[in-house]
């Protein structure tokens, strides 16, 4: 099993949950500054030339999400049995988290990291928009450690990373059970192993 990878992007998500999972894969790492993503070949993987893909002898997956989902459901750990009340729970999570909480953080790295106007109309707005969602996440936590009652799971390691990415844009203010939960989340060693080089 190969994963396509760049460092600090939404690659962590499989890779955390790889290490997680603690199974055996291949990290390939490609450089988008050198037009590594770019090539005839990872087009053939991803349309886009996005990573991160996971390849398998049956194929190439992409979309950070599905893959981290699909990872989980091969080796049936960290995700709650089919149909079960707690898998409604990753799917809510995991689409909370990838649409109203991504596209916001997304656009809030564009205008302070990318174009360097952190106190824009849409920076301001997107700020809006993640301290809503936070607030949602931060009442959830209130009384438990981990997103699902049932304790850590695949829906921590997307919306973790969402949450930290959104965070580190300083986006997030007033939300105490989102901080812990993301020192809790980032001080785990297989969260260590993901994002050490
Ligand atoms: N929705 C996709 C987004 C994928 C994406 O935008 N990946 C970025 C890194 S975070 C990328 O591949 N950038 C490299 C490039 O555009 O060359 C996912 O979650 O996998």
């Amino acid at each position: 099993m190969k994963l396509f990878y760049v460092p600090r992007t939404r690659a962590n998500r499989p890779r955390w949950l790889l290490e997680e999972l603690g199974v055996p894969y291949e990290l390939v790492r490609l450089d988008p500054t050198k037009g590594e993503t770019r090539t005839d070949e990872h087009t053939a993987r991803h349309p886009l030339k996005h990573v991160p893909v996971l390849e398998t002898a049956d194929g190439a997956l992409f979309e950070s999400a599905a893959i981290v989902l699909h990872l989980a459901d091969l080796h049936g750990k960290l995700i709650p049995p089919v149909g079960s009340r707690e898998r409604g729970l990753v799917y809510q999570w995991l689409f909370f988290a990838m649409t109203e909480l991504e596209p916001h953080a997304a656009v809030s790295f564009a205008e302070k990291v990318i174009k360097k106007t952190p106190d824009s109309e849409l920076a301001l707005k997107a700020k809006v928009k993640l301290n809503e969602g936070a607030q949602v996440v931060n009442s959830q936590l209130e009384a438990r450690d981990f997103i699902l009652p049932s304790g850590f799971s695949v829906a921590d390691i997307v919306l973790g990373s969402v949450v930290w990415w959104a965070n580190r844009m300083g986006a997030i203010e007033h939300a105490p059970h989102v901080q812990r939960y993301l020192e809790r989340l980032t001080a785990r060693p297989a969260y260590q192993r993901a994002v050490a080089d």
